[in-house]
């Protein structure tokens, strides 16, 4: 198993105590995604927005990584090939654990991004919608994370990676956000070997080789630690 490919959900996050998107009480339910996480939603009301991008904020920053993302850091470190975690993730916890060789493609919620200019920052604690961006001074600062309708970061890296893998997992996600839901498909297309990591079955398990069933926590250490003794 030279290259190993991790695409990580919410899921993976969830045991640390960060909502997740579509279980019970999840995010999605106290909010409408078309009115919080769409660009036409942001230009309806900037104030709403901001809000609930601030209090995830938040709620991310006192958050500890679980044994699931230092499992993961663990890999990273002592795996003799590449290990390369694509997340869906905003808040930063795979770093906080150790992991280095992380890319958010649907950005993060410690950067701010300018609408007029496209500066990027590191976001304060809170964001309002009439802070002026630092480089160009117009008020159209916004979270720095990819909302529906908008291109996922990281594109141009993504895809080599699902073709050179020789091992993709999927962890904790849903498998309902298009393209990362593609990528267990395409990676096996490409002739890796797939496994799904999950607390129940996603809409993309008939994609993958093998299904680990169980919390992250429990689960991502056991399959880190038969990696590494069969490397
Ligand atoms: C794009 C913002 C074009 C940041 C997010 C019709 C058909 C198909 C596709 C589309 C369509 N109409 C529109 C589209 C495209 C659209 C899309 O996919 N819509 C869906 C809803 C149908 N996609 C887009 O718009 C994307 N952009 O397509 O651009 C393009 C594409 C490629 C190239 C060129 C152009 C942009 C999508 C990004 C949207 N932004 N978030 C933020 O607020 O966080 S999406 C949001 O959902 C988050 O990013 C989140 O990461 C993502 C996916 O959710 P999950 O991570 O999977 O979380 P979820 O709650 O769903 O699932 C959690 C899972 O964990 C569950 O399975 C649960 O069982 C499990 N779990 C829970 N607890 C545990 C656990 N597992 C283990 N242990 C536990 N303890």
């Amino acid at each position: 198993m030279k290259k190993i490919v991790i695409l990580t959900g919410a899921g993976i996050s969830a045991e640390s105590g960060l909502g997740t998107f579509r279980d019970e009480g999840g995010l999605w339910a106290q909010h409408a995604i078309e009115d919080v996480a769409t660009p036409e939603g942001f230009a309806r009301d900037a104030q709403l927005v901001h809000d609930f991008y601030n209090a995830r904020r938040a709620n991310a920053a006192q958050a500890q990584p679980n044994a699931a993302h230092h499992a993961l850091a663990r890999l990273e470190a002592e795996h003799p090939g590449e290990v390369f975690i694509i997340t869906q993730n905003v808040d930063a916890l795979h770093e906080r654990a150790g992991s280095r060789n992380v890319l958010h493609m649907h950005g993060q919620l410690d950067r701010a991004l300018c609408g007029a200019c496209g500066h990027r920052w590191d976001a304060p604690a809170v964001m309002r919608p009439e802070d002026a961006c630092p480089a160009c001074r117009v008020r159209a600062t916004r979270p720095d994370v990819v909302w529906f309708g908008e291109i996922p970061y990281g594109m141009e890296r993504i895809d080599p990676a699902l073709s050179e893998a020789d091992l993709f997992a999927a962890i904790g996600t849903s498998g309902q956000v298009f393209p990362a839901a593609a990528y267990g498909q395409h990676a096996r297309r490409m002739g890796a070997h797939t496994v799904e990591l999950n607390l129940e079955d996603s809409a993309a398990s008939r994609d993958f080789d093998d299904c680990l069933r169980g919390k992250a926590t429990e689960i991502v250490p056991l399959w880190v630690e038969g990696l590494l003794s069969r490397a």
